[in-house]
């Protein structure tokens, strides 16, 4: 008799744990493989038009990253980057995002998912998916991807335009940017580490080059050879002129960004800003150095499901849109 209590008893503590556990699992109600059931094919069907994509146009892997981020720090992961506004006063619209490239290949994947399994992956999910699979396809590092997102329904201008970060953020200003999207200062710069690849406009960090203070002068923690080759090609007011912020290897995604970092010629003043904070400089210090690239990449995977999954829509709230620009 006793046994048999010790038994049950022992039978209810492990129900409890599991219970606890699967809670810990799912992340508020995100969880790897949301979809086994429900659509099977979902990440592969994402995947075979993300590789299609990138074995063509390498050059989208870098704007299709940076979408998942800004559409993560706007209202959450919840796709409201990919509405559009009749009057033009969506997230698209505001000036930080007017350089985010191929909303074309996120209504690719979404139309052949829709064709598989109707109005079941969410648009915030596919942008999750297609983030992973963009870095995987040009052998970056690779996660894990966490869905079970849903989708908003409001996208609102000013609030992008509140909640991105400008490039010329100091290291405050970003970490408490981060801190209130619950993300660590090494989420900070290990994911700021995602400037390894693409492009920037010359009007990102013009004013470093020509007018620092207003009075025509430079920024000073700019390396001055460096200041010297971008002024080559960006013109004072340049609006159009695109520069590699890795030179030399931004279509690749390694760990050279952090190098670049120490030495002065991180291209935009958030990016030099690492460096003025202990723990974020000691990070970018042992990713230069000796430390080989898997370390960068096991903590990108590690960061970008944390971004992954900032004020995310689960079980009943939002919706599955059929088409992402537009809600249902
Ligand atoms: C820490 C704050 C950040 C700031 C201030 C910032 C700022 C910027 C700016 C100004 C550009 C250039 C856009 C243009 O002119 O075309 C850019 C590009 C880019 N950013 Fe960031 N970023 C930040 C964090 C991130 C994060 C977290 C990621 C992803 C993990 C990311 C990924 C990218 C990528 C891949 C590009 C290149 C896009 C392209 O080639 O079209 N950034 N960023
Ligand atoms: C949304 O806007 C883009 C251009 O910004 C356009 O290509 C697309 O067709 C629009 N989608 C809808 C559903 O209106
Ligand atoms: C957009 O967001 C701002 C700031 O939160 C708010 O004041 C404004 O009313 C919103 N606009 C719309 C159309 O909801
Ligand atoms: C960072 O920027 C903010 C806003 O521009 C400013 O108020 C603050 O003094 C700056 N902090 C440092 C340490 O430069
Ligand atoms: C530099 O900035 C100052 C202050 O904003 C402005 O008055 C001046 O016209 C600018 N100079 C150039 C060359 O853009
Ligand atoms: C940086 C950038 O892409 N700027 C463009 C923003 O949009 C306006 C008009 O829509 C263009 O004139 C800019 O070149």
């Amino acid at each position: 008799m006793a046994t048999s209590k010790l038994l049950s008893s022992l039978f209810l503590q492990l129900t409890f744990l599991l219970f606890v556990l699967n809670l810990a699992n799912a992340q508020g109600g995100l969880k790897v493989g949301f979809y086994a059931k429900s659509c099977p094919e979902a990440e592969d069907i994402v995947k075979k038009v993300i590789f299609q994509t990138i074995s063509t146009t390498p050059s989208l892997a870098a704007p299709l990253l940076r979408m998942h981020f800004h559409d993560c720090f706007v209202r959450g992961c919840e796709g409201s980057i990919l509405l559009n506004s009749s009057t033009n006063q969506a997230e698209k619209d505001a000036i930080p995002n007017l350089s985010l490239r191929g909303f074309q290949i996120i209504d690719k994947a979404k139309s052949a998912l829709e064709k598989a399994c109707p109005g079941v992956v969410s648009c915030a999910d596919v942008l999750a998916i297609t983030a992973r699979d963009v870095v995987s396809a040009i052998n970056g590092a690779h996660w894990n991807v966490e869905t079970g997102r849903r989708d908003g329904s409001v996208s609102n201008i000013t609030e992008a335009l509140m909640n991105l970060l400008p490039p010329t953020a100091n290291i405050t200003i970003l970490k408490a940017g981060f801190a209130l999207k619950g993300l660590s200062a090494k989420d900070l710069v290990v994911l700021s580490g995602g400037h390894t690849i693409g492009t920037s406009h010359c009007t990102a960090f013009s004013n470093r080059l020509y007018n620092f203070t207003g009075k025509g002068d430079t920024d000073p923690t700019l390396d001055p050879n460096y200041i010297a080759r971008l002024k080559l090609k960006c013109k004072p007011n340049d609006q159009n002129t695109l520069v590699e912020m890795d030179p030399g290897s931004f279509k690749t995604f390694d760990q050279t960004y952090f190098t670049l970092v120490t030495k002065r010629r991180g291209l935009f003043q958030s990016d030099a800003a690492l460096l003025d904070d202990s723990e974020t400089k000691a990070y970018v210090q042992s990713h230069a150095a000796a430390v080989g690239k898997s370390s960068f990449f096991k903590d990108f995977g590690v960061s970008m499901v944390n971004m992954g999954r900032i004020g995310v829509l689960t079980g009943n709230a939002g919706e599955i849109r059929k088409v992402c620009s537009k809600i249902n």
